[in-house]
């Protein structure tokens, strides 16, 4: 073999989810020719699911952008990047001078926290478009989590994270981490750990609207009626002090507002609640026995129980039960982490939450953003303030945020539109400019996100894998060229933007990560800095959870709240209403629509890989038999679903997992617009979901879509049936 070709053996984490496992990649120059888990990584231990390989097919796609696109009359054209920069800031700039700041909106996708430049230079571009109208995933996502953390412990990042490696108890609410590869836990291999907790003498149990792949794997499943959970935890609660089960343990002292907790929980007894849930007093009863008499335990709930109707008070509940089950911070329970890069250090300007309102429909803002349901009337309702313009960052929110159709026709009214992207979709097709960044094997990486959610303390540092042609762009120099662009000041302040632009150019991203571990709490310990983990390429342990209260708290007085007025003024809004709850059927919707994660795709994206796609079809409607026969539906059938805002057309799976009344569609799917470049994903379309999902449905609290529980019905479609 000529040195030319030899094979070159690297190892990088995969940054397609939250699990980050280690990857060991075999290449020759710049073909790959392997990826397989890295054995060495502390904490994947050679971990990898099917997505990885995606990396190497996004890298090698045809249809994915490696210059800039205009939008002229006779299509798309590349143009060059100077040509890019000029125009997009040019015309965000236009906007802003004859409408306002305000006039220019923006939304980061979810892919925006998987990428270091982007989380580093992002900022300091859209600060410079000084707008109030930010959007992104996380009213979609974790919002509920978050503020429950902000208003409980001060922070929004002090998310507690189940010790799944050491827990005796573990209650899943509204997850599937077996598909998933867990979120708000980084747990590479989550499937190993969550057997090895039965494997230990441990349980398992899953309340989920469907029997999972989750479920399968737990000692208990319990079928809940989709929304129902707020209910079902506070019938939890009501036993917990009912049966005098309660202790606080370490966190004791340091928590504020038992009592508050007690009264307010006290009629929820489980025979009142079970009509809404659709679980067996019996049932609630046992679980919490069993969960107090477990040595430790942990419950949590994640995207089942944050995307819905009560959201915020679920997670809230969520964190109440294991603090007054004596279950935070201390082993086993859930935990905090003590992460090498401390993104809680920075100090918070604001209070973070209703510190100002939508235009429109006057929903709180959470950290400076309004929940992105909110988008289309912003950009459609005429007015001072209204949005005439977008850019969007790695998101696709046509395919992912509710009411899908209305965002697209909005989006076709907006005067102008830019995309950070590197694929032509459903959203970027809208753009006038899309500036396609390089991808993930061609940047470092240091997962600033997800190693403060790792259930174990870790670091590491993935170096280039593939080296950019010279042609192409990085987040970090599309952010900083955008920036200095923005600039209005004079020519003194321009100046000086440019040598900053030029500064932080040089420096870079690991310039910054380097910085910030010598800050961190590892440096004097470990020596942890940059050099150290280049020299530990798989990564460096740094241990178990350590209990880190009160110390960690970022309340003023340093004390857990349990019982933070926003929540119980919502709890008494429910108690007002909880009476004339009723089985669903809301005209004539009858049924209730959940989601599901599919284990080949990354929410809206890697659809056009061709293995990531290949085989039967996987965007199907579930439902349960008994309503196969009440709707007069057979197996593989089209059906017509239909909600409030919309109605799509999708085969039906008759499965005995789902629970009766409630049906089940992946979202993500829906490539089948013509214009966009995805030529595999467009082959297997499949329908968009969000097309169903009600933007006028949301949290009671915090403004997150509730993209689950939506009321639908559904019928089949004449002359479908299958042959
Ligand atoms: N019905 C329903 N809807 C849901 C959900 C649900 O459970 N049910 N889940 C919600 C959740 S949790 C989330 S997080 C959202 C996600 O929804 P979005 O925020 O829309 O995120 P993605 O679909 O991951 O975004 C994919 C886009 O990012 C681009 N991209 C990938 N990597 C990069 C990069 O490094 N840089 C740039 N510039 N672009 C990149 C891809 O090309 C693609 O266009 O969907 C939400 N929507
Ligand atoms: N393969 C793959 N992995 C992914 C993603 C992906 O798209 N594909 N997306 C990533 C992202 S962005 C995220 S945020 C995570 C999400 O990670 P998870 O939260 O683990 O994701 P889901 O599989 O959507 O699990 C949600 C579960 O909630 C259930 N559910 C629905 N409604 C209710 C309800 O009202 N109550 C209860 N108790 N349960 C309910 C659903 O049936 C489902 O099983 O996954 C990440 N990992
Ligand atoms: S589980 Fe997530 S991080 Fe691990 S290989 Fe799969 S996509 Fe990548
Ligand atoms: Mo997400």
């Amino acid at each position: 073999m000529t040195g030319q070709s030899r094979v070159q053996t690297s190892f990088i984490a995969c940054n397609l989810c939250e699990a980050i496992c280690g990857l060991e990649i075999k290449r020759v120059n710049n073909s790959i020719r392997s990826i397989r888990g890295d054995k060495l990584d502390p904490m994947s231990k050679g971990h990898i699911c099917a997505k990885a390989l995606a990396l190497k097919d996004i890298y090698d796609d045809p249809d994915r952008l490696r210059l800039p696109l205009k939008k002229c009359a006779e299509g798309w054209q590349e143009i060059p990047w100077k040509q890019a920069f000029d125009e997009a800031a040019t015309g965000l700039k236009h906007i802003q001078q004859r409408h306002g700041n305000d006039a220019v909106a923006s939304y980061l996708g979810n892919p925006t926290v998987h990428n270091l430049e982007a989380m580093l230079f992002g900022p300091v571009f859209f600060r410079s478009l000084n707008t109030s109208n930010r959007f992104s995933a996380t009213s979609v996502d974790q919002l509920p989590e978050q503020l429950a953390s902000l208003l409980m412990f001060g922070h929004d990042l002090m998310i507690p994270l189940p010790d799944l490696d050491r827990t005796d108890y573990h209650l899943i609410f509204g997850a599937n981490p077996v598909v998933s590869n867990g979120s708000l836990m980084t747990a590479p291999g989550v499937a190993k750990r969550l057997k090895a907790i039965r494997e230990r003498g441990g349980r398992l149990v899953v309340i989920d609207p469907r029997r999972t792949e989750t479920a399968a794997i737990a000692d208990r499943h319990l079928h809940i009626r989709p929304g129902s959970d707020v209910y079902m935890l506070l019938a939890m609660l009501q036993v917990v002090f009912n049966e005098e089960l309660h202790s606080l343990g370490r966190v004791g002292s340091y928590v504020d507002g038992l009592e508050n907790i007690k009264n307010h929980v006290r009629e929820y007894t489980p025979e009142r609640v079970a009509a809404l849930t659709g679980i067996a007093a019996g049932d609630v009863k046992t679980l919490v026995r069993e969960f107090c008499a477990a040595k430790s335990a942990s419950c949590y709930g994640r995207i089942g129980v944050s995307t819905q109707q009560y959201g915020t008070l679920s997670q809230w509940l969520i964190n109440v039960f294991n603090i007054v089950t004596g279950n935070l911070d201390r082993a086993g329970g859930t935990m905090f982490a003590a992460p090498a890069v401390d993104v809680l250090a920075r100090p918070r300007k604001r209070k973070g939450f209703a510190d100002k309102f939508s235009r429109v429909r006057k929903l709180p803002d959470f950290n400076d953003e309004f929940p992105v349901a909110t988008l289309a009337e912003e950009i459609t309702t005429p007015g001072e303030g209204q949005i005439r313009a977008l850019v969007t960052n790695a998101g696709n929110p046509i395919l992912s945020t509710p009411n899908g159709r209305r965002l697209d026709d909005a989006f076709g009214k907006l005067d102008f539109m830019v995309s950070i992207d590197f694929y032509l979709n459903e959203t970027t097709r809208h753009a006038d400019i899309i500036l396609p960044p390089v991808c993930a094997l061609e940047r470092s990486h240091y997962d600033l996100a997800f190693q403060t959610l790792a259930i174990r303390n870790g670091a590491r540092f993935s170096p280039v894998l593939l080296t950019p042609d010279k042609k192409h762009r990085s987040d970090k120099q599309i952010f900083l060229e955008l920036a200095w662009r923005m600039q209005t000041n004079g020519p003194v302040s321009r100046v000086k933007g440019w040598f900053k632009k030029n500064l932080r150019q040089l420096l870079g991203s690991e310039w910054v990560i380097d910085r910030q571990l010598k800050k961190g709490p590892y440096y004097k310990s470990h020596g942890l800095n940059l050099k150290k983990l280049r020299q530990n390429p798989h990564g460096i342990d740094l241990g178990a959870l350590q209990p880190c209260l009160p110390g960690r708290l970022f309340t003023v007085d340093k004390m857990i709240r349990l019982a933070p007025g926003e929540f119980l003024n919502e709890l008494l809004q429910i108690r007002d209403t909880m009476s004339e709850e009723q089985p669903l059927d809301i005209d004539g919707f009858d049924l209730q629509l959940i989601g599901r994660r599919d284990p080949r795709t990354n929410n809206s994206w890697l659809h056009n890989s061709q293995r990531m796609v290949k085989g039967k079809p996987r965007c199907v409607v579930f439902i349960h038999p008994k309503d196969a026969v009440r709707y007069g539906i057979d197996d593989g059938e089209e059906v017509e679903v239909t909600s409030r805002v919309g109605s799509i057309r999708i085969v039906a799976k008759i499965n005995s997992d789902m629970m009766p009344g409630v049906v089940s569609i992946p979202h993500g799917w829906g490539h089948q617009i013509k214009g966009t470049k995805l030529r595999v994903a467009r082959q297997h379309a499949g329908v968009n979901t969000n097309i169903l999902t009600d933007d006028d449905f949301l949290d009671s609290v915090s403004g997150n879509a509730a993209l689950n529980g939506v009321p639908v019905s559904v019928s089949p479609v004449a002359g479908s049936h299958p042959s």
